[in-house]
């Protein structure tokens, strides 16, 4: 078993599959009702997919009125004096979710005869981003190449292209940007917008849209413009122009995504002109089409590097309320960069005029690429159930929905962790990330640990000791790699470039805040970033009991401390130790957890296929390893810094600092500077 058929594992024999009958014929509800067809065996009551507007389905006068656009319910009724299970949504979509759903229901254990199913999503755009290159390259990308082999596009369809939107549509997502943030103007030109079309023409009847990376100065370099300054009206006039041509191609064209006057790339502020300004003309010319644009906060400058942790803030707080309804501001879910641990940013809920969506990395830029095990759901839920302190009982779940402030548009993007590998995302366990991302944006409300179950089941069966296993190592899997790399709410200390090992010595590159050492801000007395209001002051950019919180160190949660504070290493902590020994035992605790897992996974030896067991087998070794190297390498920088000894009992690194700092990857994948 190669991993290829991913969550969605069939159990019927090809002559021997559950009787289905669809009430119309449109593209969707013909997949629905193969999707249970392959999925169900012959075993299991008939099943009924319909719309609410089926004359049968509507004589039953079931509770539809709830379900808006895209919801479902599954149930059992009695149509034309038969008993049937019965998936109907408003539209075929909805009910292309619900014979997901029932799927998902029946190989996660659940019953056919009492199922009943109901739910709607409470996040409008469930979006992947692909930071996929033209060059057929991924930024950040781990499971190979591009899926998108854009040189045969349009004429070649991939049989892929379809696989990958079935998979999304099992998990409710409905929107795709098929381009890397840092983007190419030729994407947006006529033959790409072919290639563009044909993706979204198999995507449709799945329910996904295709979104497209738009390069700020495309005007400049496709349309021969001087600038692109937003407030120039032959630059509107060239976007409304292009927007056109797009939506000749593609009639449900979702919009676009914009990464601006960020790590190079251009945007508004090169004209001097804000955000909002070049939002909003591109708001304007995708506006009478139903598009939307989602516009990134991901900006650090380099003219104020104090704090990078507080720019977007100071950036977008002040637009808020200066956007067309049509954009989205899209936050990532801290203020710096995917660590393996951020609180959550500042942003939730400080721009309540502001539809603002979260945008997560499914892929694991600093945690460990694709060998290392990390299930990102409790990452995920962490941050949405985080309380924003602005409003009381808020969480940052309610913002993204807009539950909070009655938004129209609401949103979650995930970077995806898609590529041409057989198993699509580099390794069996990535695969529940994308799984886990795909229900989170569904319902934010959902427990990681519920998702984790389902996920088990539905890729390794439903054997007892097999789900409780696999559950009990992703769940811990996370908060493992954040005491290997640096816990205690350290952050940043990767190496330069790749990103993939230590190093928390980086000193010497151009900007500040590019090196670890300025986030760390280790000496021999203490460690941490005073963000107080004795140093930079990113706590007063988070509200009410929040800040309060994070004020003090006594009150900051300890996962967090060196994030706020800066603190003597003999500091007490609540585990007795002093923040030294702290710290060293949380190395140590992740190392050891990594251990646990290959034993945990040992046992699973003889209940899971082959193939999948013994890649996954070799990438817990890869993991352990290196979990190792990251605690080793660490120490012994520490010590370099505050000459302590290790506590008694501990092992010494492996290697002197030296041999660490010597380490270079520079064909490590996925980066492309
Ligand atoms: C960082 C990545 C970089 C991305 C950037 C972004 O290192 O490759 O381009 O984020 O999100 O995490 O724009």
């Amino acid at each position: 078993d190669d991993g290829y058929a991913l969550w969605l594992r069939s159990i019927a024999k090809v002559d021997r599959q559950a009787v289905v009958t669809a009430l119309g014929d449109s593209a969707t509800l013909t997949l629905a009702a193969s999707e249970l067809r392959r999925a169900l065996p012959m075993e299991t009551p008939a099943i009924v997919v319909a719309t609410a507007s089926a004359p049968s389905v509507r004589a039953l006068t079931l509770p539809f009125s709830t379900l808006g656009d895209e919801g479902y319910l599954v149930c059992n009724v009695t149509l034309n004096g038969k008993r049937v299970i019965l998936v109907a949504g408003n539209s075929d979509r909805g009910t292309l979710y619900g014979a997901f759903a029932l799927i998902r229901h029946l190989a996660t254990g659940g019953q056919a005869a009492a199922v009943n199913l109901r739910s709607a999503p409470k996040v409008k755009l469930r979006v992947l981003n692909h930071w996929d290159n033209l060059d057929e390259s991924v930024e950040r990308g781990y499971a190979g190449q591009s899926i998108w082999d854009w040189w045969t596009l349009p004429d070649f369809r991939d049989p892929r292209y379809t696989d990958y939107a079935r998979a999304n549509a099992s998990i409710g997502i409905n929107g795709t940007v098929l381009n890397n943030v840092n983007a190419k103007a030729d994407s947006l030109t006529a033959p790409y917008i072919a290639k563009a079309a044909a993706l979204a023409n198999v995507f449709r009847p799945w329910g996904m849209r295709v979104y497209l990376s738009a390069r700020f100065s495309a005007p400049i370099e496709l349309g021969g413009l001087k600038t692109a300054d937003p407030r120039d009206p032959a630059v509107a006039a060239w976007w409304k122009a292009k927007a056109d041509e797009i939506y000749r191609a593609i009639p449900d064209f979702g919009g676009f995504l914009v990464k601006a006057n960020s790590e190079g790339q251009p945007g508004p502020r090169d004209y001097g002109a804000s955000h909002a300004d070049g939002a909003n003309m591109l708001a304007a010319a995708v506006r009478d089409h139903g598009g939307i644009v989602m516009w990134r906060a991901f900006v650090y400058a380099e003219t104020d590097p104090e704090d990078r942790a507080k720019q977007a803030y100071s950036e977008f707080k002040p637009l808020d309320g200066t956007f067309a309804d049509n954009v989205l501001v899209q936050v990532k879910n801290g203020a710096i960069d995917f660590q393996p641990r951020e609180p959550f940013h500042p942003l939730f809920g400080a721009m309540p005029r502001t539809p603002l969506m979260i945008e997560f990395q499914i892929t694991k830029e600093y945690l460990g690429f694709a060998t290392h095990l990390a299930y990102l759901g409790p990452l995920f839920t962490e941050v949405l159930d985080a309380k924003t302190g602005q409003k009381p009982g808020e969480t940052v779940a309610d913002v993204v929905d807009g539950q909070a402030e009655h938004h129209k548009l609401s949103g979650m993007a995930g970077v995806a962790n898609i590529g041409r590998d057989r198993d699509w995302s580099g390794s069996t366990f990535n695969q529940s990330n994308w799984y886990a991302f795909g229900r989170l944006a569904w319902d934010p409300d959902l427990s990681a640990e519920e998702i984790a179950r389902s996920w088990a089941a539905q890729t390794f069966g439903t054997d007892r000791q097999v789900i409780d296993t696999v559950t009990a190592m992703m769940m811990g899997s996370r908060e493992a790699v954040v005491d290997y790399t640096g816990a205690l709410g350290l952050a940043h200390l990767m190496a330069t470039g790749h990103h993939y090992g230590p190093g928390p010595w980086v000193s010497d590159l151009a900007r500040p805040e590019w090196n670890p050492t300025y986030y760390h801000r280790a000496d021999a007395n203490g460690i941490g970033f005073d963000r107080t209001a004795s140093g930079s002051n990113a706590v007063g950019q988070y509200a009410g009991s929040v800040a309060k919180s994070f004020a003090k160190p006594e009150t900051t949660p300890e996962s967090m401390l060196l994030w706020f504070h800066h603190l003597p290493w003999d500091r007490r902590m609540a585990s007795g130790r002093n923040l030294w020994e702290d710290l060293v035992a949380h190395y140590d605790r992740g190392v050891a957890y990594v251990a646990q897992m290959q034993r945990q996974w040992e046992g699973l030896r003889s209940k899971i296929d082959a193939e999948r067991w013994q890649k996954t087998a070799t990438y817990l070794a890869v993991q352990e390893r290196e979990a190792r190297w990251w605690r080793d390498a660490s120490l012994a920088y520490w010590m370099s810094v505050n000459h302590r000894p290790l506590p008694a009992g501990v092992r010494a690194p492996e290697h002197d600092l030296a041999w660490y700092k010597l380490q270079r990857f520079p064909y490590a994948p996925g980066h492309t500077q």
